[in-house]
């Protein structure tokens, strides 16, 4: 089995972003994870497509934005992110607009991805499933790094595994939120292909940044 690592960059260093990003890079991983909040759709502020930019035109990684706001249009042309074709997930709680943010996003070469929050029946996705690259599984409430894993996330992982393939459909499955490595090997065996690296995992208080990723690869390549 192998699952893939996304680094959660709100929770980096932001004194030393490029330095962590080019670790990144060195161990071979191949996404980013971008939170972006906008105080409406989530109580909390984070990473804009300003940040989205700047850190895409230092490295070959491909961005993974997790968009947690009101009004994806709204800076859906900012992440129009030249050849870097970044996974952008909008949250399928927004309702009957998610389609035309799927089309919007691929008319801008992005690849779509749609989020849901826990309190979201998993059935909902099913009319997005044919359309979206990935789905974002989130294992807490969207806002905040730091939380403990609700209860019943891992069944809803492996009801989304079991949804995806009675319609016939492969998206890739990331889960976000306390990824533990505990967690993380029921998140892989119900069928998570990608798990967002937050403060559970990566960003261990009081563990070196590149201890903890290798201790995390090593790890993850083991299951
Ligand atoms: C939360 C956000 C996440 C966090 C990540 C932190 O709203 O979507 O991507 O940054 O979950 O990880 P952890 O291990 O602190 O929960
Ligand atoms: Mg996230």
């Amino acid at each position: 089995m192998k699952i893939r690592i996304a680094p959660s960059l709100m929770c980096s260093d932001f004194r030393n972003l490029e330095a962590e990003v080019k670790l990144f890079e060195r161990n071979g991983l191949e996404l980013l994870h971008f939170d972006m909040m906008d105080g409406h759709f989530v109580p909390n502020l984070m990473l804009g497509p300003g940040i989205v930019k700047a850190v895409s035109a230092m490295t070959s990684l491909t961005p993974d934005v997790h968009m947690m706001v009101k009004n994806p249009e709204h800076f859906l042309p900012a992440l129009a992110l030249a050849g870097k074709r970044p996974l952008i997930s909008v949250h399928v709680e927004l309702g009957r607009k998610v389609e035309g943010l799927v089309r919007a996003i691929r008319a801008q070469d992005g690849r779509p991805a749609v989020a849901i929050s826990p309190q979201t029946p998993i059935q909902a996705l099913a009319p997005l499933l044919p359309t979206v690259e990935m789905v974002l599984v989130m294992a807490v409430r969207p806002g905040h790094a730091g939380q403990e894993m609700l209860p019943g996330a891992i069944e809803r992982i492996a009801e989304l595994k079991e949804l995806t393939a009675r319609l016939g459909v492969a998206p890739m499955i990331e889960v976000d939120g306390n990824t533990t490595f505990e967690n993380i090997r029921r998140m892989a065996a119900a069928g998570a292909d990608v798990i967002v690296a937050g403060t559970s995992c990566l960003y261990r208080k009081g563990v070196p940044l590149e201890a903890a990723l290798d201790e995390l690869i090593g790890f993850a390549a083991s299951l």
